[in-house]
C-alpha cells in the first residue's frame, strides 16, 4: 500500500491546522521538518519528539522528513564538510530514535527550487507557481528581488533572507565546482553517511533538481535518468534512493517520467514520490504548475501511477504543489484545497489500478478454471 501524506510547515508557520489534514480522506502521514534549525546543525531529540508527538496527537503519522538540508560546505567539498557530515549522521540517529524512515534532501548548490511567478493566474482565476526562463536572465540581484517581492511574507525554502545576504562569497566558493566535482562531493557525502542509514534503517531520498537545468551558472546533477544512474552507483543499496518528483523531472520534456520510475522502482530505489502536474508554455522549458489531473497539464498522471503500480511501489507519496483556489491565499504552492483535491485524485487512480489488476487476475483464474472443465 502506498503511504499517502501531506506536507506541513509546523504550527508556527503553516496556516493549515493538523486537524484539517486529518480530515483529508486517505491521508495518514504528515511530511514535516524542523524548519528553524540552521543548516548543518544537529536536530535535537527533544524537538523531534515534540513534532512527532504533535502530529500523532492529531491522529497522523510522521515517518518522512523533508528536508534535512545539506550544508553548502559539503556540496563545495571544503575541509569543514567532515564536521557537517558528523552532524548529519547524528541527526539521522536522532530521527531514527523517533521512527523516521525516510529523509528527503536535495543536492542543488546555493538555492532550493526556483520559480519566477508565485501567483501566476490561470484562466479559471486560480493562481499557481510558474517558471519563465527569460525572467532569470537578469542579474542575480534582480532575480532575488523579483522572487522575494512576490512571496507575501512566505519564503521559498532555500531563499531565506539571512542565507541570501552573503550570496557573493557563496558563489565565489562554488567557482571551481563543476558537475563532476559536485558529483564527487555527493559521493563522498553518501559514502560517509550510508552505513549509519543502514544501521538506523533510514532511507535517503534525494529530490530531483527543480527546474532540472543549470541556473545562475551553478551545476546541477539530479536532472535526468543518466544523473540518477550516476548517483545510484555511488552506493548501491535501497538506502541510497530518490524522491521522484514527477513535476520537477517532467519540467524537462525529454524526461520520460514513467520510464524513470520503472527503472529505479525495479531496483527498490524510490522510497518517496512527489506527485504533481505541470503545463508547458511554449517549447523553451517555460511552465506553470497545474491541478494534478492529467487533463489539466502536460504529464499523464495515469501513466505515472501505473508505472508505480507496476513496480509494486509501497513507499511514501504526497501531492506536491497545488493552486490557490476558492479564495485561499496560502503559502505559494502549499494551500489546503487544491493539494487535498490532488491527493484524492491520486488515491482514485491508485485504487482503480489496484482493483483493475485484481480483476485481471480473477479473469485469468476463471479462464484457467473453465479450461480445466
Ligand atoms: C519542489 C518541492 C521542493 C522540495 C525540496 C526538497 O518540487 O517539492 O520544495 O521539497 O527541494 O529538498
Ligand atoms: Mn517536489
Amino acid at each position: 500500500m502506498v503511504k499517502m501524506g501531506f506536507r506541513w510547515y509546523g504550527s508556527q508557520d503553516d496556516p493549515i491546522p493538523l486537524k484539517y489534514i486529518r480530515q483529508i480522506p486517505g491521508c495518514e502521514q504528515v511530511v514535516g521538518a524542523l524548519f528553524d534549525i540552521p543548516v548543518g546543525e544537529v536536530w535535537p531529540k527533544k524537538r523531534i519528539k515534540a513534532l512527532k508527538d504533535e502530529v500523532e496527537a492529531a491522529g497522523l503519522k510522521l515517518e518522512v522528513i523533508e528536508s534535512v538540508n545539506i550544508h553548502d560546505d559539503i556540496k563545495i567539498g571544503l575541509p569543514t564538510r567532515d564536521q557537517y557530515i558528523e552532524n548529519y549522521k547524528q541527526t539521522i540517529r536522532n530521527l531514527a530514535a523517533y521512527g523516521i524512515k525516510v529523509i528527503c534532501y536535495n543536492f542543488m548548490p546555493v538555492f532550493d527550487w526556483v520559480r519566477t511567478d508565485m501567483r501566476f493566474e490561470l484562466p479559471d482565476g486560480s493562481t499557481d507557481l510558474a517558471y519563465r526562463h527569460e525572467m532569470v536572465q537578469g542579474t542575480l540581484q534582480e532575480t532575488l528581488d523579483m522572487v522575494t517581492s512576490q512571496s507575501e511574507g512566505f519564503t521559498l525554502p532555500g531563499w531565506e533572507p539571512e542565507r541570501l545576504s552573503d550570496l557573493k562569497s557563496l558563489f565565489d566558493a562554488y567557482a571551481d565546482v563543476d558537475e563532476d566535482k559536485l558529483a564527487a562531493n555527493m559521493a563522498y557525502f553518501l559514502q560517509a553517511i550510508m552505513p549509519t542509514c543502514e544501521e538506523m534503517d533510514i532511507k535517503m531520498a534525494v529530490h530531483t533538481d527543480d527546474p532540472p537545468r543549470p541556473l545562475f551558472g551553478l551545476p546541477r546533477i539530479v536532472k535526468n535518468a543518466a544523473d540518477l544512474r550516476r548517483i545510484a552507483a555511488m552506493w548501491d543499496s535501497p538506502y541510497n534512493g530518490f524522491t521522484i518528483c514527477t513535476g520537477s523531472l517532467g519540467e524537462n520534456p525529454a524526461n520520460d517520467v514513467p520510464a524513470i520510475i520503472r527503472e529505479f522502482g525495479a531496483q527498490d530505489k524510490i522510497p518517496f514520490v512527489h506527485a504533481r502536474n505541470i503545463k508547458f508554455m511554449g517549447d523553451n522549458g517555460d511552465f506553470h504548475e497545474s491541478a494534478h489531473l492529467s487533463s489539466e497539464g502536460s504529464l499523464d498522471m495515469y501513466e505515472i501511477m501505473k508505472a508505480l503500480h507496476d513496480v509494486n511501489f509501497d513507499g511514501y507519496m504526497r501531492p506536491d504543489h497545488g493552486r490557490d483556489i476558492w479564495g485561499e491565499v496560502g503559502r505559494p504552492g502549499y494551500g489546503l484545497y487544491d493539494r487535498a483535491l490532488g491527493l484524492s485524485y491520486l488515491n482514485g487512480l491508485l485504487e482503480a489500478l489496484a482493483k483493475g489488476s485484481a480483476d485481471t487476475t480473477e479473469t485469468v483464474v476463471m479462464t484457467e478454471e473453465l479450461e480445466m472443465v
